[in-house]
């Protein structure tokens, strides 16, 4: 072979060569271009990453509120129906005037079997009034109203049932029909001494009047301790009331104010409004719950519709101190006895409604949501009176044990 012919065959094979590796990156080229799409999504994926977030962002989010949305109220209408409502009937069997009755009842017993002599037996029943804590001048004044009626009849029963029925007229001299707000939300501020429970009687009325009339909104107006205010929100919790506050220190007035606006706006048929309890001789308190008032008058004129005084049953006679100082601040329109399950001074509720002429409204019973009862003048007479009244079935089931 020639040089000549082996440089031409040489020439051949490189040539035939790179017409291999040609043809392979035409085949590998024309290959890829056969499925574009994945190559293609994967770099447009990298490349509008940025873009596909704020997509991806909205759905996941939208999806995240929605459910909540969805699943929220859902449960809410169900919270609405599902408990039971804050009963009217028996609150608990065996609290209530148990105590109060006991200690008033062995009295009254002792008085009118002790002595055949007629002072002596009046004289034993005031003392057990006043050992009730019906108060010194009430207690004369019922004495003297029983044996102005029974005269030298000194029949222990007819005694007891005069006396019985004395206490149930004073009792109802006090009563006075609930305020009627028409077709605004029922406006009912809470106040009294701090600790008498005021915020425990604020919860059971919104999980009650939430049953019984609709949508409560609790406006927390004890500014003055943060506790206070978280309190309050887990309580409404419970009770299925919304809350409106604002933060520790600021004006009590505002946050009512704020309160029953939101009422009106809403549609929402209760307002309950938490005050704040320091010592009743602190004058600013005073003024503070004056300013609440007014305010609030200002936004729905009429209310506050219903200002209740929260007494504690065991202040005995102080009780009546405290109505008149809060009484000469804004006008009470009602009393809630709280504590009423720990006391044996329940006559004090006579003494209230005697001197001060303000129906009881409502008294506590316990610690819980629904420890609440209705007052019913004629219920607690008969409960007061029950152990020796055979026949009194309505004290059965309520105050008495
Ligand atoms: N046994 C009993 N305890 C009650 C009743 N009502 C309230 N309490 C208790 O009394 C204490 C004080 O109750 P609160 O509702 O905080 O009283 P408050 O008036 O709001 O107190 P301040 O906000 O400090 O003024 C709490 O321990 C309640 O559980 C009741 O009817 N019976
Ligand atoms: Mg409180």
């Amino acid at each position: 072979m020639t040089p000549f012919e082996l440089v031409f065959i040489l020439v051949l094979a490189v040539g035939g060569a790179s017409g291999l590796v040609f043809i392979g990156v035409l085949i590998q080229w024309s290959l890829r271009k056969a499925r574009p799409s994945r190559p293609h999504q994967i770099e447009a994926a990298d490349e509008v990453e940025p873009l596909p977030p704020p997509e991806l962002a909205l759905e996941p989010t939208s999806e995240l509120i929605e459910p909540p949305a969805a699943v929220e109220p859902e449960p809410e209408p169900e919270q609405y129906v599902a408990p039971p409502p804050p009963v009217r009937e028996p609150v608990r069997i065996g609290l209530g005037l148990r105590k109060t009755r006991e200690n008033f009842l062995a009295r009254i017993r002792a008085a009118l079997t002790g002595s055949a002599k007629i002072d002596e037996i009046y004289e034993g029943l005031e003392e057990a009034l006043i050992a009730a804590d019906v108060g010194v001048d009430a207690s004369m004044k019922i004495a003297a109203a029983v044996r102005a009626k029974m005269g030298n009849d000194n029949r222990p029963d007819a005694i007891r049932a005069a006396l019985k029925a004395e206490i149930a007229t004073i009792m109802m001299s006090a009563d006075r029909a609930p305020a009627d707000s028409g077709d605004s939300p029922l406006v009912i501020m809470l106040v009294g001494v701090n600790g008498v429970g005021k915020t425990t009687t604020v919860a059971k009325l919104a999980a009650r009047l939430k049953a019984e009339r609709g949508s409560v909104i609790v406006a927390a107006a004890d500014t003055f301790r943060a506790a206070a205010i978280e309190q309050l929100e887990v309580w409404c919790d419970r009770a299925g009331a919304d809350i409106i506050k604002q933060s520790q220190g600021s004006d009590p007035a505002a946050v009512a104010f704020d309160a029953v606006k939101a009422a009106v706006a809403r549609k929402t048929s209760t307002v309950l409004i938490d005050t704040a309890g320091r010592l009743q001789t602190e004058v600013n308190l005073m003024e503070e719950l004056k300013k609440i008032a007014r305010v609030v008058a200002r936004e729905l004129p009429g209310a506050p519709h219903e200002t209740w005084l929260v007494l504690d049953a065991n202040t005995g006679q102080n009780a009546l101190s405290q109505a008149s100082i809060f009484g000469d601040a804004v006008p009470l329109t009602g009393v809630v006895l709280a504590k009423l399950d720990s006391t044996a001074k329940g006559g004090v509720v006579v003494a209230v409604a005697d001197r001060l002429k303000i129906p009881v409204r409502f008294v506590g019973l316990g610690e819980a949501l629904e420890d609440l009862r209705e007052f019913d003048a004629r219920e607690f007479v008969d409960a007061l009176f029950a152990s020796d009244d055979a026949g009194e079935q309505s004290a059965s089931g309520s105050y008495a044990a």
